[in-house]
């Protein structure tokens, strides 16, 4: 029988073997899914510090636990810290508190293209992590994450010419704000957009072919960013790549349709068992033997699922395939979580469930 001391002591033990664990931007949409995703790993609610930038509950687990505020005193009692947050707010968390915890893994694009600081999907350039100078690791662009899950294995096997692509991204990219304007406008029968949507048009019944903002160039914030992220992770500085962003009235879930050359010859069955070996990926025949990849079968799931994998006629090595990935799991929280548990996977490898 135990006593109440062993006991004690038993339960120190289970709770230390847990890393102390910060979630800023708690309350947002990725926010929470992060938290979901520490849950299903069964990080105790003692080891988990939920950030935001007013008091009040979040829901952990089967109970709730407080949001706190982010200073000096709480940071360095982190091991590891991510940031569900604005490209500002994370700056200013990095400059100040965040001095003080070992890693931080940041979601906002403020340091993406920072040589300094490595963008990470483990996937694709878990090397990138070895011998990093600072305590700060960043997370890609929801759709570039999904896109290099596709195209690292095939870099590897074959080598990359050229990528072009289209997006089609969920409302929940754009947080709250886009889920509400999109039940306000899916409930409406006229064709205004809702008041305080952040989109550059009516999302329902509709699709937006612009996301952030447009500059003198042509090009959008987003597909700038999916352009230089790429090349950052593949490690193809030059690599040609050209993406078009588009917003669609799904819930969850970006897809794209990814087009691509490859450096050396290659036919679509070889590539097929390329992508059916890949780490992360979930391969559905092209044939129409199986349901070809589609938001709503992905929405709470892991992997990045890749069909209708195909060669464009007439094309030299050139592949078309479609892909579709949850973009607030790998496209967000899940992937920043594997990246902590690749940089030490002795201290932070438990904080990933099994996969779903
Ligand atoms: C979006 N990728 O979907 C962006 C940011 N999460 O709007």
């Amino acid at each position: 029988m135990t006593g109440p001391m062993e006991e004690r002591l038993e339960r120190l033990d289970r709770f230390e073997r847990w890393p102390m664990v910060g979630v800023a931007g708690a309350r947002g949409v990725v926010g929470s899914v992060f938290l979901s995703i520490l849950a299903d790993a069964g990080l105790p609610a003692e080891r988990l510090r939920a950030f935001g930038t007013e008091p009040g509950m979040v829901s952990y687990g089967e109970g709730t636990i407080p949001l706190r505020l982010l200073d000096d005193e709480t940071a360095p009692k982190l091991d590891v810290l991510f940031l569900a947050t604005d490209a500002a707010i994370s700056r200013e968390i990095v400059a100040g508190p965040g001095q003080r915890v070992p890693l931080i893994i940041d979601n906002s694009s403020a340091f993406r293209l920072d040589p300094q600081v490595p963008l990470v999907v483990p996937e694709a350039n878990a090397r990138a992590l070895r011998g990093r100078g600072g305590n700060l690791v960043a997370n890609p662009n929801c759709t570039t994450a999904a896109a290099v899950v596709v195209l690292a294995p095939i870099r590897d096997a074959v080598g990359l010419a050229s990528v072009d692509l289209a997006s089609y991204q969920a409302v929940s990219g754009a947080g709250r704000a886009g889920l509400d304007a999109f039940l306000a406008e899916r409930g409406s029968e006229d064709r205004e957009q809702a008041s305080g949507s952040p989109f550059h048009g009516r999302i329902a019944d509709s699709v937006v072919p612009q996301i952030d903002l447009l500059a003198e160039d042509g090009w959008t914030g987003e597909e700038r960013k999916i352009h230089a992220e790429i090349r950052k992770i593949l490690d193809l500085p030059e690599l040609d790549v050209a993406a078009t962003a588009v917003r669609v009235p799904v819930r969850t879930g970006h897809s794209l349709a990814l087009h691509f050359r490859t450096l050396r010859a290659a036919t679509a069955p070889y590539l097929e068992e390329v992508l059916r070996h890949a780490p992360g990926l979930e391969y559905r025949a092209a044939d129409g033997s199986e349901r070809h990849p589609m938001p709503l079968d992905v929405e709470g799931r892991d992997p990045v699922i890749v069909g209708r994998l195909r060669a464009v006629p007439g094309r030299e090595r050139g592949f078309a395939c479609f892909v579709t990935s949850d973009n607030l799991r790998k496209g967000a929280a899940l992937n920043a979580i594997q990246v902590a548990a690749a940089a030490d996977p002795d201290w932070f490898g438990a904080l990933v469930p099994p996969s779903r």
